[in-house]
């Protein structure tokens, strides 16, 4: 079956979907941002589990399970600090969607949602990230995997991802 992408404006965390991706940090202990609303979404029991997987390096993923929220899963993944460009951020935002892909299709995960990673507190330009988002997951070779959401929590950013996905041929 082919991969289906599609955007969406919405808080990740009414998603009834398999997996939400957590624009984590390495700590998986909670922050601002997307990391915030879904920690105070999932309860203390998914701090608690959290606690219990360590340090999260920038780039990686890690899993758990979805405690009071819609999803079923988490996958937090930490993305880069952007530092101008230069820094390998491109290469590490790209595995960030390729690692959280990866565990989804272990899990047995059909549907994905990602917020934009890296583009709120790690300054990542909106602009760069949203074709390296696409591009990734169109190239990854998904079996289970049967659609990706792109959870936008902007209108801008809605429409940023829209027009990247018109871009698609055949989409
Ligand atoms: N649903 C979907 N997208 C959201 C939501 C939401 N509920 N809330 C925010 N966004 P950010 P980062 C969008 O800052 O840049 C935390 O402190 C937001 O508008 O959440 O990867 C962590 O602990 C933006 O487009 O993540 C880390 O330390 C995107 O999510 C650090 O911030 C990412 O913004 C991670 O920074």
């Amino acid at each position: 079956m082919p991969l289906r992408l599609r955007a969406l404006a919405a808080d990740n965390t009414t998603l009834r979907v398999d997996a939400i991706v957590n624009a984590a940090n390495s700590s998986l202990l909670g922050g601002g941002g997307v990391d915030g609303a879904i920690h105070r979404a999932a309860g203390p029991g998914l701090l608690e589990e959290c606690r219990g997987l360590g340090w999260c390096p920038t780039g990686e993923a890690r899993i758990t399970g979805g405690h009071r929220l819609p999803a079923r899963h988490v996958i937090h993944t930490m993305g880069p600090v952007w530092r101008g460009g230069g820094a390998g951020e491109a290469g590490l935002l790209a595995a960030c969607y390729r690692n959280s892909l990866v565990l989804a299709e272990a899990h047995g995960c059909l549907v994905v949602a990602f917020p934009s990673i890296s583009t709120g507190v790690c300054g990542f330009p909106p602009d760069l990230a949203a074709p390296i988002a696409v591009e990734t997951v169109l190239a990854f070779p998904a079996q289970r995997v049967h659609e990706v959401v792109f959870c936008c929590f902007s209108v801008d950013d809605l429409l940023r991802y829209e027009s990247e996905l018109a871009g698609v041929p055949g989409l």
